[in-house]
């Protein structure tokens, strides 16, 4: 793309009002500059969390049917912005065009997913104790949620949170990575318009801010924001927990990975190695839910090594360049610190390593960085490998029996994503009971998850679950609430007599 073709799309997206200020946003392609924009000032954060107080005092009333009709035409406004919008995600953040575009489909989802859930927050009914008491379990709004994102998801992960949290009610707050704050204004401009047509929304029912850990720090230390859900490192989590815990604050805390695959003697390698690869190098492994490590069985581990390295080498030959090129399958890593990260653990695994492949600078422009996808064989799983490096860099290591794998594969500190490939369904069940993760997949790779299912995993990953199933009721706050509906004295629980 060239550079008029970027300010097109910018401009297309993003209200030329938001842009300019000192925060210099460049694209990971080349390095070059493609706006700015102007960090947000504490004053200017102090009065965005009484906007969204007040939004939510009428959010929180409109019918949860009515909050879905917004994000429906949320999700429709998105369809018709779907190709502008990946653009300019990969522009931003580097990821390749088609998975710039499955990311914008994964918002749409959302979207689809919220409508529906708007006509189904339901509570219970719970059988009393008491002759004519009824008890309910309900569903009540929580509050404005303050929202603290990464660069790898620049716009898909806020949607999982902003769609839930407006269908239950809940004005959001949101502060993306100051990597990727153009993607942000543009998701915020292409929401404004939902709500012009929507037309009975109140102001400020979602509103950005634009910052570094200084800024989510104001936001975690807040209570007008009940509940903060965030995602990043684990040492981000280990800061934003406690201080939200302090105030008695809510978080959804979606960490870091140390994925996993393992690869039975059993296994489909026709099925099983495409999802492998992709897992290790898509998104140039920068998902949270990428394939760090791959067990397998010692009868299949060279075989299995063999054929990624084949497939690695093929990538680092024509496929890594610009995210823009429909061949590209790697594209640039965010910045500098990454490629200088990945370089830290190549070198922290060389001493334990019996092979490694590519891990080199890939050509392309000065200011950017390409890297080769690194794969690494390895005989046991040494130290270095407990800490996840956001990179293409994968270990491959054998194991002998299932419960062998299973324990190394339980020994990292984070459980978010694991896989198993295998055509015995007794390796399969044992898997899945013995997996530590919050995601266990057969014959899937580990990224890649679907919206429908809840996503999150336990350990340091931060135990918080996003997106489907019923992890929209972290949005909203639970009241049990018992009725006496007859005309005698209404009786004591546990039959209690107290004749006053
Ligand atoms: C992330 O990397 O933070 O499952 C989220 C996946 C994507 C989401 C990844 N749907 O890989």
């Amino acid at each position: 793309m060239s550079s008029a073709a970027h300010s097109h799309i910018l401009a297309r997206l993003v209200p030329q009002d938001a842009l300019g200020g000192s925060l210099r946003v460049t694209t990971p392609i080349d390095g070059s500059l493609i706006g700015t924009v102007s960090l947000n000032t504490e004053a200017e954060i102090d009065q965005m969390l009484d906007r969204a107080q007040a939004a939510f005092k009428i959010w929180r009333d409109v019918p949860g049917p009515a909050r879905g009709e917004l994000i429906r035409i949320f999700g429709n406004r998105l369809r018709d912005r779907k190709e502008d919008l990946a653009q300019l995600v990969t522009l931003e953040c580097g990821k390749i065009i088609e998975e710039g575009r499955g990311e914008v489909q994964e918002m749409i989802d959302i979207c689809d997913f919220a409508v529906g859930l708007s006509r189904q927050l339901h509570g219970l009914t719970i059988a009393s104790e008491r002759p004519d008491h009824v008890m309910h379990e309900n569903w009540l709004p929580l509050g404005p949620v303050g929202i603290i994102s990464v660069f790898n998801f620049p716009v898909s992960v806020w949607a999982w949170y902003a769609d839930l949290a407006i269908v239950c009610g809940d004005p959001v707050v949101w502060k993306p990575s100051e990597k990727t704050p153009l993607t942000a204004l543009a998701c915020q401009a292409i929401f404004d318009e939902a709500c012009e047509e929507f037309g009975d929304a109140p102001a400020h029912l979602s509103q950005i801010i634009i910052g570094t850990a200084e800024q989510g720090e104001q936001m975690v230390n807040d209570s007008r924001l009940p509940l903060i859900s965030a995602t990043g490192s684990c040492r981000m989590g280990r800061i934003v927990g406690p201080k939200v815990a302090a105030r008695f604050g809510r978080t959804l805390l979606e960490l870091g990975g140390n994925n996993a695959v393992i690869v039975t003697p059993s296994a489909d390698l026709d099925v099983a190695m495409p999802s492998i690869v992709f897992g290790a190098v898509g998104t140039a492994g920068q998902r949270c839910t990428s394939t760090r490590r791959v067990f397998v069985h010692r009868s299949i581990h060279d075989q299995v090594f063999d054929k990624m390295k084949m497939a690695i080498l093929d990538i680092a030959k024509s496929k890594i360049g610009s995210p823009l090129d429909a061949d590209t399958l790697v594209g640039p890593m965010i910045d500098g610190d990454a490629w200088t990260n990945m370089q830290a653990a190549i070198e922290a695994i060389k001493p334990h390593a019996e092979e490694i492949v590519g891990g080199e600078r890939a050509a392309g422009p000065a200011d950017a960085f390409y890297a080769e996808p690194c794969l690494v064989k390895l005989t046991d799983q040494p130290e270095p490998i407990l800490t996840e490096t956001f990179a293409p860099l994968t270990y491959v290591i054998p194991y002998d029996t299932l419960e062998e794998a299973m324990e190394m594969h339980n020994a990292v500190p984070q459980g978010l994503s694991s896989a198993i490939m295998t055509t015995d369904v007794r390796e399969a069940e044992f898997f899945k009971r013995r997996s530590d993760c919050g995601i266990a997949n057969v014959n899937i790779g580990t990224s890649g998850a679907e919206i429908g299912g809840a996503f999150g995993g336990e350990k340091e990953t931060g135990g918080g679950r996003e997106s489907g199933s019923d992890a929209w009721r972290a949005y909203m706050r639970r009241q049990t609430s018992t009725t006496y509906f007859g005309t005698d004295k209404p009786a004591l629980a546990q039959g209690i007599s107290f004749d006053a």
